[in-house]
């Protein structure tokens, strides 16, 4: 079986991060083991006075007593990290823990819709730009990889751009770079992988739906770095997960009540399933 350990907050009520990786994970038939980096009441967005507990000082201390059990790992997956010292510790526990067969997935969850989360300072995409430098596969959307490297957010964009903004991303570091949320048009939404090894672009569109509900993002990062450890290829990998994300979007979209805190991703999970 196997396993891998995502590290990344838990927000308590809002459907996103650990309470969306653990449950597709597992789904994939892949054994999760989770390392929370902070607690937050709910996640930031769209709510106003959640609580922020920083566990960082317990990063160092589960790895210490990890490493006594020689745990291996087949994906380490990094996914909202609250605080630069996060950053560092993360760092560290990769130096520990990712072995040759280990993959490194970086999703860089800071922002989206051209601005950062609540709580993120002007500096934490250069430090976030560390981690992504060390991944073999850095998955984030338009307004992180532009925060990541400095340029420019557009808006209206085109191919060019989203190449080039790939490029530049494997030019920090990563092997492989994914810009997810991807539209050039706007009936359809997709996402765009970048191979540096291979020199090699691919892209996987689907329905561009009118709404916008928290936790896509790592609805879609859960299945993609699920798909590669279990050992589909990367263009599968994509396919599944941008097609999923849409399944759990529409699922939302078909009941009228607010659910914009998140997907109702639980009933899409046999959708998931079949797939594999
Ligand atoms: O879905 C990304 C995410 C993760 N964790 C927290 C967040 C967000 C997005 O807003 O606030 C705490």
């Amino acid at each position: 079986m196997k396993r891998i350990v995502t590290i990344q907050d838990v927000s308590c009520f809002g459907k996103c991060s650990i309470t969306v990786a653990l449950p597709l994970i597992s789904a994939m038939g892949i054994e999760c083991a989770i390392i929370p980096t902070s607690v937050l009441s709910t996640h930031t967005g769209g709510f106003t006075g959640f609580t922020f507990r920083d566990l960082s000082e317990d990063i160092p201390k589960i790895s210490d007593h990890w490493k006594k059990y020689n745990l291996h790992f087949d994906c380490i997956y990094t996914g909202y990290l609250g605080s630069h010292s996060q950053i560092d510790h993360v760092l560290n526990f990769i130096k520990d823990f990712k072995k040759e067969d280990t993959l490194l997935f970086v999703d860089p969850a800071m922002g989206d819709w051209g601005r950062l989360y609540t709580g993120f300072d002007k500096d934490f995409p250069s430090h976030m730009a560390k981690l992504c430098a060390v991944a073999d596969i850095v998955v984030p959307n338009i307004t992180e990889a532009s925060f990541i490297l400095g340029e420019e957010y557009k808006t209206s964009y085109d191919e060019e751009y989203v190449h080039t903004l790939l490029k530049k991303l494997c030019q920090n570091g990563a092997k492989r770079a994914v810009i997810s949320g991807v539209s050039y048009e706007s009936s359809t939404q997709g996402a765009v992988l970048y191979d540096s090894e291979a020199d090699e672009f691919y892209s996987y569109f689907s329905e561009h739906l009118p709404v916008e509900y928290h936790g896509t993002g790592d609805t879609f990062a859960s299945v993609f770095a699920g798909g590669l450890t279990r050992g589909m290829s990367c263009k599968d990998a994509l396919k599944l997960a941008v097609d999923f994300t849409v399944d759990c979007i529409k699922q939302t979209m078909a009941e009228p009540d607010d659910h914009s805190y998140g997907t109702k991703f639980e009933e899409c999970i046999p959708n998931l399933i079949s797939r594999l």
